[in-house]
């Protein structure tokens, strides 16, 4: 096993606050928000899943937040993001609305896909976000044609594709890599490397802990960062979108991390019967990414407790307020149900 990844992957490292030198504090201040409501969304949903409140499985990002807001932050509306079977980040970071998600989440109508879908479904096409797909890699070639059809259509918008290491293993995300190089499609892969797939560590799975390796073998544009640490994320995200909208091609950013819960629903991977070690787990919880920039704020001194805990309880009122919304939504009419299986021509 090459541990190629190195000082990233040890979870003794890097829990000091980050290194905000240079970024507007408005920004900061923007994306803290960003990374709590995220993570109090999904902590939400961990709580209702574990009443029995939502019926299907939710797979949580929790303690991953920083990618997907440091990731977002240089995208439009009219971009075309791809996510997975843990996205809820993904969706929530582009702006899309609560409501929208707890009403899919719940198999309502007012859902983003109207509630046919569920957590592993999501759709918010207003906000750029093309669609989460269970399929593990499912996404990324669909990715890649959308790049190629943003070139077509002569607009400079890039298409994001979000997979884990885990995908990494399907043929199609290879295939995918080697077709955006040579179409120079304008894309962002973005692969959150939490060194797990399912139950399995890394190290079980690949001759090496490095995702970058197949950027290199494509010859990408690409970038490794502590997926934990917002502002690295932005500032490797934002060099090769930019350099994606102008023309140059595809580029690769992986970002390592770790999730705090298991696999799926809010349990830890040990009540299932798998051994993840939790001590491995309290030292990744120690390199919070929401932790890491509020304490560089305060250090700053533009930000405070006092602050923080104002920004919760407002973040959990709009919560519980969106959650309450969702409950009293309606479930679609039966009639309804092969209503969006197929796809009739002259839909876009
Ligand atoms: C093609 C396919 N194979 C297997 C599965 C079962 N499965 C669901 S998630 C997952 C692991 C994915 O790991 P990774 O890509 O690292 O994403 P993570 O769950 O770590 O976010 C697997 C094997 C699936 N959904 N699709
Ligand atoms: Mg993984």
């Amino acid at each position: 096993m090459m541990h190629m990844l190195d000082k990233l992957s040890d979870p003794e490292l890097f829990h000091d606050p980050v290194d905000i030198n240079g970024v507007p504090t408005g920004l900061l201040v923007d994306q803290l928000r960003d990374l709590v409501l995220l993570r109090m969304a999904e902590q939400h949903l961990a709580a209702m899943r574990k009443d029995g409140l939502i019926g299907g499985p939710v797979h949580l990002g929790v303690g991953q937040e920083a990618i997907a807001v440091g990731v977002s932050k240089w995208l439009r509306n009219s971009d075309r993001v791809f996510g997975t079977h843990r996205s809820h980040s993904h969706l929530l970071a582009l702006g899309s609305s609560l409501h929208g998600l707890f009403a899919e989440v719940l198999g309502k109508e007012t859902g983003h896909s109207r509630g046919m879908g569920g957590s592993m479904h999501l759709y918010d096409r207003s906000n750029g976000f093309y669609g989460a797909v269970p399929i593990v890699a499912g996404t990324v070639s669909l990715a890649v044609g959308a790049a190629m059809a943003a070139r077509l259509q002569a607009t400079d918008d890039i298409a994001v594709a979000y997979f884990g290491d885990g995908a990494c293993e399907e043929g199609i995300v290879h295939e995918s890599l080697n077709l955006s190089k040579i179409t120079k499609a304008p894309i962002l892969f973005v692969v959150e490397n939490n060194l797990f797939a399912s139950h399995m560590h890394v190290t079980q799975r690949q001759p090496s802990d490095s995702m970058v390796r197949f950027a290199h073998a494509n010859g990408i544009s690409s970038a490794v960062v502590d997926g934990n640490d917002v502002v690295a994320v932005q500032n490797s995200a934002r060099k090769l979108i930019q350099e994606a909208r102008d023309g140059k091609g595809p580029g690769y950013l992986e970002a390592v991390t770790y999730r705090w819960y298991g696999h799926v629903d809010w349990r830890d991977d040990i009540d299932v019967g798998v051994k993840r070690s939790m001590d491995d787990v309290q030292k990744w919880r120690a390199r919070d990414p929401i932790k890491r920039l509020k304490h560089a704020l305060i250090n700053e001194g533009c930000w405070d407790e006092l602050r923080h805990d104002e920004l919760c309880v407002k973040l959990k009122n709009e919560i519980d307020h969106a959650w309450e919304r969702a409950m009293s939504d309606s479930y679609p009419d039966e009639s309804k149900l092969l209503d969006y299986v197929y796809a009739s021509l002259g839909d876009d």
